[in-house]
């Protein structure tokens, strides 16, 4: 598998008229629809500033966890795997995933039952992907996909996240920052093949910021975690701060609203 050395595209969805009763288990309150629309908004345009071309599309009232469009699928290089969500009100999000990925252009694999397998729990860091054992994805869908993977010539590693109270998916508390950096949480032990990488542990008071994403020349910090954005910038990060109270409520950080390919 070719892996581009820039991402161009991504794939989001805006939360639904019915986003507030999707799964939760935070305690922060009922999102603000209109407030989570904005908060949207910012975020598909940080993704334009990071020069992708960002295809939306549409809610679906009988998914209100939809907004979460990276659970439905990994995309590396020009290969796409539909997932099959773990959580069973989830599991119809993928239904009409397959001919838009096609349609762009990638070649498509799919996730089987009884595997289960959400997007959060994969973390790709340069050509090896972190797969997380979660109560989202199962033994046999974190499988699947590092058979997957290794047919297309990527090597994968299982971290088991079902001991941790404080992580929905793997990348809940971890993600790679490029130039061979990790951002993670210290709970997490990561594989031998990752010994070279260096690691920017985040303080438990700022666990979600964990969740960043790298985009090209820039990556995208949850605003209000200070720790996490000062050493990012003193690294040489651009750094673009995204308000993410509406989609925290709803246990959502930033990775998950988007396919960036
Ligand atoms: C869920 O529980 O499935 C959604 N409310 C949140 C999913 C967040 N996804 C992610 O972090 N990859």
């Amino acid at each position: 598998m070719d892996l581009p050395q820039a991402f161009t595209r991504a794939i989001v969805r805006p939360p639904g008229a019915n986003y507030a009763t999707g799964i939760t288990s935070a305690t922060e309150g009922v999102p603000d629809l209109d407030k989570a629309l904005g908060q949207h908004r910012e975020y598909c345009e940080a993704l334009r500033r990071c020069g992708l071309v960002v295809h939306a599309t549409a809610a679906d009232r009988r998914y209100p966890d939809g907004t979460f469009v990276e659970d439905t699928a990994l995309i590396a290089g020009n290969l796409a795997i539909v997932t099959r969500p773990g959580a069973p009100s989830r599991r119809g999000e993928i239904e009409g995933l397959a001919p838009l990925l096609q349609s762009l252009d990638l070649s498509v694999q799919r996730i089987e039952a009884p595997g289960t397998l959400d997007g959060g729990d994969i973390c790709q860091v340069d050509r090896h992907f972190l797969i997380g054992l979660s109560h989202r994805t199962n033994v046999e869908g974190a499988s699947q996909l590092a058979q997957i993977l290794g047919r297309h010539g990527c090597g994968s590693s299982v971290i088991d996240i079902r001991a941790s109270r404080s992580l929905l998916h793997l990348k809940s508390g971890l993600a790679y920052a490029g130039d061979r950096r990790l951002v993670a949480i210290s709970q997490l032990s990561l594989p031998e093949e990752l010994r070279d990488y260096e690691i920017l542990e985040v303080a438990p008071t700022e666990m979600y910021a964990a969740n960043c994403v790298r985009v090209n020349d820039h990556i995208l910090v949850a605003a209000g975690y200070p720790q996490v954005h000062d050493r990012l910038e003193r690294l040489g990060y651009s750094i673009i701060s995204l308000d993410m109270s509406e989609f925290r409520k709803m246990d959502g950080g930033l990775s998950c609203l988007s396919l960036r390919f």
